[in-house]
């Protein structure tokens, strides 16, 4: 049973002007591609871990053989990471409800949580992602800078947002100017998917 890659839930050119067509198609069909194809690579000869999700491969990383440990790491976080991203995504949404209500208690305000997290994208150096991620053992949000492809859920917490700011997610439409991405991404979160996702993560926590 080997990985696949998930089709998007809307068509490439939906997240326009604000994440161009075919960065999307890019992302999607060569980027996540070579994640899944690779992490297929590296199970080959472990029928047993082939059974597993790749989130459950990344959640316990230290169970794994340290012959391919990395490469799990690598890959099997590359799939699980744009496999989230892409369900996040959609325009014309607004922060509401219980993610407004948490943002806003632990932030102050919306703006003022984006201002943060902006802060955290254009110091993380080289690739890598930022989150909102819930922490079981506060029950309170955390922003959360990963290199490369990690995840907060190999550290027990549990991302509700997510943005890739590898320069591959944005490079084409803005260069060198991650901030420029950053801000248009506020334009494409969707909102009501990550209120499920604080939801879920609260009543998992
Ligand atoms: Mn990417």
């Amino acid at each position: 049973m080997a990985f696949t890659l998930p089709s998007l839930p809307y068509a490439y050119n939906a997240l326009e002007p604000f994440i161009d067509e075919q960065t999307m198609r890019i992302h999607h069909t060569k980027h996540h591609q070579a994640y899944i194809d690779k992490l297929n690579a590296t199970l080959e000869k472990f029928p047993e871990l082939q059974k597993k999700s790749a989130e459950e491969l990344i959640k316990n990383l230290n169970s794994i053989d340290e012959s391919i440990r990395t490469a799990v790491r690598n890959h099997g976080g590359g799939h699980v990471n744009h496999s989230f991203f892409w369900q996040i995504l959609k325009k014309g949404t607004t922060p509401k409800a219980e993610i407004l209500k948490a943002v806003n208690q632990q932030f102050k305000s919306i703006d003022n949580f984006k201002v943060q997290f902006k802060d955290a994208c254009l110091t993380l150096f080289g690739s890598g992602w930022v989150w909102l991620a819930i922490n079981p053992k506060t029950k309170k949000l955390e922003i959360i800078k990963t290199s490369n492809q990690d995840n907060p859920i190999s550290e027990g917490k549990i991302p509700v947002l997510g943005i890739d700011v590898w320069e591959h997610a944005y490079y084409l439409k803005y260069q060198n100017k991650r901030a420029d991405y950053v801000d248009a991404f506020w334009n494409v979160l969707d909102w009501e998917k990550a209120n499920e996702n604080y939801v879920s993560a609260i009543s998992s926590a």
